[in-house]
């Protein structure tokens, strides 16, 4: 079998990494002699124009590094503060810079040689998200012809949006260098044929294959998704580690796990929580709200601005409803180990999951994975995430209308045994059957078949 050449922005670090891409992925790399490429994190002065090995681990692993200017260009500039906005329908965030979209290039430019200087003929590559956008462009200047495939972790921006970017049409000349492009769900096709039809003229040729001048590219919706048996078996062995307070408690636990970021949708969800205790005030000291959102991307402006508003918020409805044994929301500001959150997530009984915009989410999966099939708890799913394409069962609601929320938390919370156990065992069972494994495979299988590029720019 050709290796597996893997790139995405942050390398799997540790000798024992872990994460859904890495448990999807490391066989793969394994048995094909694969490499996985990204950056190490570190910044320094001078940035060699060779990739370095990173000893142990269960796969090959080689890094590159970043000047400090770059990753306040490549990543907190053009990747987060122009691409991750616009790809959530969030123009309005847009921090546009013209050095900024430069340095990107440049930095594309740069893996670009040193993935070159390493590929063998039938080598293929996966690029992962939005950081990476141009590689295949660059690699094919180059002369590269291997097949390359990306994979974007995000929503794709629908006609109207990609209009206000500042450089949209390159954008589409660049998606179309890969052979195959995954993304998250249909309705991500559907605005990935439309956008590219509306900003850059091209031809959708069917659902699945589209035309640019020279150049095919095709492209399909493949979901992806966590080891899901693996998952339950985690949560059933940590359920019982957690403290006593958590799972003796006789006061029902709803739990939310999100990046602390302006598209998990926070505030919405607070304000829903709120509305509910107000609406039902028998539910007071019955119910509370455990929500883990740990900072990310700190020093970029919306995410002081998301962290001083989900503060204000939680801080008023706790003002405005605890009494000295009871504060309906604890809020907590940092990662949790991944073990201690399967535990909590088996220990609550709802699920809170309101995303404004998400390509996926995979705390939708954890959630119901980790549930205990004779007493599961609710899923409550926005249908904005990825994941609502496929789960149909959970309580679908939309995050924005403050009023719905509250009221769907209220069933959840009195849901009865028999519908709760039909819907988490419809929804687990399309955990297994499309499993992160499942998820790999089906990308991998389609990029092989991907007629091979017969020659390059
Ligand atoms: P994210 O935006 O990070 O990922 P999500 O898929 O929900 O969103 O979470 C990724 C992982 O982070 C999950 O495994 C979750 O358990 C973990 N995590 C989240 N909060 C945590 C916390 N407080 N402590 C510890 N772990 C935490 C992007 C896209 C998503 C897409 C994924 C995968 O934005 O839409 O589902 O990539 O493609």
């Amino acid at each position: 079998m050709s290796r597996l050449i893997c790139v995405s922005n942050r390398i799997p670090t540790g000798p024992n990494p872990s994460g859904g891409l890495v448990v999807a992925l490391a066989d793969v790399l394994d048995e094909t002699g694969g490499i996985w490429v990204g950056s190490s994190g570190d910044t320094v002065i001078n940035p060699a124009d060779t990739l370095r090995e990173i000893e142990g681990g269960p796969f090959r692993r080689l890094a590159f590094d970043l000047t400090a200017d770059e990753q306040a260009r490549y990543y907190g500039g053009y990747s987060n503060s122009v691409l991750w906005p616009i790809l959530h329908g969030r123009a309005d965030l847009m921090q546009i810079a013209s050095e900024d979209l430069a340095v990107y290039k440049s930095v594309n430019r740069r893996i670009a040689r040193m993935l070159a200087a390493l590929l063998q003929p039938d080598d293929r590559l996966w690029v992962h998200d939005f950081h990476l956008l141009p590689l295949a462009y660059e690699l094919r200047v180059l002369g590269v012809t291997n097949r390359i495939g990306f994979f974007l972790h995000t929503p794709f921006t629908a006609p109207f949006e990609m209009a206000a970017m500042p450089n949209g049409l390159e954008m589409c000349h660049w998606l179309m260098r890969y052979d195959l492009i995954g993304l998250q769900s249909d309705r991500d096709v559907r605005k990935f044929n439309a956008s590219l039809a509306a900003v850059a003229e091209a031809e959708v040729l069917d659902d699945h294959m589209i035309r640019l001048g020279r150049e095919t590219v095709q492209v399909g919706a493949y979901p992806i998704s966590i080891d899901a048996e693996e998952f339950a078996n985690l949560a059933e062995a940590q359920f019982h580690k957690l403290p006593e307070g958590i799972v003796k408690s006789s006061r029902a636990l709803m739990i939310g796990v999100d990046r602390l970021d302006y598209t998990k949708g926070l505030p919405q969800r607070f304000r829903a929580f709120g509305e509910f205790l107000e609406r039902h005030q028998d539910w007071h000291r019955k119910v509370s709200l455990l929500q883990i959102a740990p900072p990310t991307r700190d020093g970029l402006k919306a995410y002081d601005t998301i962290r001083e508003e989900t503060e204000t918020l939680a801080g008023r409805i706790n003002g405005a409803n605890a009494d000295l044994g009871w504060a309906p929301i604890r809020f907590i500001h940092r990662p949790i180990p991944r073990e201690t959150l399967a535990g909590l997530y088996r220990a609550a009984h709802v699920g809170l999951v309101t995303p404004l915009m998400d390509g996926m989410n995979l705390v939708a999966k954890e959630f119901v994975a980790a549930q205990n099939p004779a007493d599961p708890g609710v899923l409550i799913l926005s249908h904005f995430a990825g994941a609502a394409e496929q789960m149909e069962d959970a309580l679908l609601v939309n995050p924005h209308d403050t009023e719905q929320v509250a009221t769907t938390i209220l069933t959840a919370l009195t849901m009865a045994p028999g519908e709760r156990r039909k819907r988490y065992e419809r929804l687990m069972q399309g955990l297994l059957d499309r499993d992160v494994h499942w998820w790999s495979r089906a990308f991998l299988d389609d990029l092989s078949s991907t007629p091979a590029a017969e020659d390059a720019a």
